[in-house]
């Protein structure tokens, strides 16, 4: 099934160590995603722009179709290698929907 090489993201989201990252996702297609983070655990923070007190901890979201968005908050902490970040039905990956998240290290500017 996955016979496409995988392709480094020319471009990547880029964290620091440490960052608090809130990355909220927009669907404005018919079609519902699971939208999955690897190793890091994020907490879902908001569902269609309203804030959440106490939202799940998942690795995976499933974000609805029809102009529904998803925020979700993660700690970058885990700065080892690149982290993929991509829909878990794998005609939409293959199809575009994967992106990463790169570890950069340097200072932020204040
Ligand atoms: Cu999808």
């Amino acid at each position: 099934m996955h016979d496409t090489p995988f392709v480094p993201n020319p471009n990547p989201m880029r964290v620091h160590y440490n960052d608090r990252v809130e990355i909220t996702i927009f669907n404005n297609n018919p079609d519902g995603h699971p939208i999955h983070l690897h190793q890091h655990t994020f907490q879902v923070v908001a569902v269609n722009g309203e804030r959440l007190e106490n939202g799940a901890l998942r690795d995976t979201i499933y974000v609805e179709g029809g102009c529904q968005s998803v925020t979700i908050a993660f700690d970058a902490v885990n700065p080892a290698s690149t982290a993929l970040l991509h829909c878990h039905l794998g005609f939409h990956q293959e199809a575009g929907m994967f992106s990463t998240v790169q570890y950069v290290a340097e200072e932020k500017s204040l």
